[in-house]
């Protein structure tokens, strides 16, 4: 016996990423539905490489009373509307979106860093994804700091287009390809040009000069990890299509060689240690693309600190950084709360 499971938002990069994993790990579901606004219904998404379609149904006529879990990958205006009406109907909801992250009566959770949060999740029936970018950051921070304590973490983004959805990706294409063969380059999706170029800018600016993406890095840590490290972002939009990396300066508490925390990163869950200090021995985004694994090269120790590493991190924003962390969490609530069978 399985679940009954809907993945609201199906169309967009995050919802097609989610059914593509459920059906990638065996997810065990009794049913599957895709649900969208009114404007993508009548649309079949393939469930994975199943080769079962799914039509899409209407969010406005949807009724999750006896469906067990909703992953939510539909952006913060329609999660407003029915993530609250899911929930009270019985059925857990697993939300990508930011509406819910700092809400204390909702856990924010990163399965390899703090499974135990998902208990409190009976206060609203409602789990909340990280921001692809605080996701992966976690993930390569959890061991270190078991290890050493970590104070203090400066990080700098270069995070792809597919993080805006399509439209960033489709604007990407664009603009090169008019390069290419001599036509204007208009920007629509981003505030400049992406093709060709880097963007110190992500979601809305805030009254202290950072940016919410930026924000988000800070105090989705804090919420996850610690709320005693401190943690100082640049978030920066790179034309790469899909795979977000990061530059992380780390300080401890406590002595760590770069050799050590390579032992450490190299046993730690959900982390692939690709370190070879040597040409080509490191990772890049689009090696990255299809995979769950968040990648760390680079480790060495920084020498303006006391007890300071660098190190450089890569994962694919759409499947650790969204779809396949949430469908983790449906293990964990499964393995955890949800028991069928
Ligand atoms: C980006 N990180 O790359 C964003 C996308 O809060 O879930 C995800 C925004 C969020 O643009």
């Amino acid at each position: 016996m399985g679940y009954r499971v809907a993945v609201v938002g199906a169309t967009g990069n995050v919802g097609r990423e989610m059914l593509n994993i459920l059906a990638e790990r065996e997810f065990p579901c009794d049913e599957i539905a895709a649900v969208a606004s009114s404007r993508s219904v009548g649309t079949e998404i393939e469930y994975g490489d199943t080769g079962k379609m799914l039509k899409v149904k209407n969010i406005e006529h949807f009724d999750f009373a006896g469906w067990d879990i909703a992953l939510f990958a539909a952006g913060s205006e329609p999660t407003k509307i029915y993530a609250p009406k899911a929930a009270a109907a019985g059925c857990v909801v697993i939300d990508n979106s930011s509406l819910y992250r700092m809400d204390p009566d909702v856990p924010l959770v990163v399965p390899e860093v703090n499974p135990d949060a998902i208990d409190g999740y009976t206060a609203r029936n409602i789990i909340a994804n990280p921001n692809c970018s605080t996701a992966q950051m976690v993930v390569a921070l959890k061991p270190l700091h078991d290890a050493a304590t970590i104070k203090r973490v400066v990080v700098s983004t270069y995070q792809s287009t597919s993080g805006a959805g399509k439209a960033g990706m489709d604007e990407l294409f664009t603009q090169s390809r008019a390069i290419f063969v001599g036509d204007a380059v208009e920007s629509h999706k981003f505030t400049k040009q992406i093709a060709f170029n880097v963007i110190p800018h992500i979601d809305s600016f805030l009254d202290d000069g950072f940016t919410k993406e930026e924000w988000k890095m800070v105090v989705e840590t804090k919420k996850i990890l610690d709320p005693k490290i401190k943690v100082v972002a640049t978030c920066v939009r790179v034309p790469v299509f899909v795979g977000h990396s990061e530059a992380i300066n780390i300080e401890f508490e406590n002595e760590l060689s770069a050799e050590a925390a390579q032992d450490i990163l190299r046993e730690a869950p959900g982390i692939m240690l690709v370190d070879k200090r040597e040409d080509g021995g490191y990772v890049t985004p689009v090696e990255c693309v299809g995979d769950g694994a968040t990648y760390v090269s680079r480790v060495r120790e920084d020498p303006t600190v006391d007890n300071g590493l660098v190190l450089w991190c890569v994962s694919d924003n759409l499947r650790k950084g969204a779809a396949l962390n949430a469908v983790q969490i449906a293990e964990l609530l499964g393995r955890r709360h949800l028991k069928k069978g």
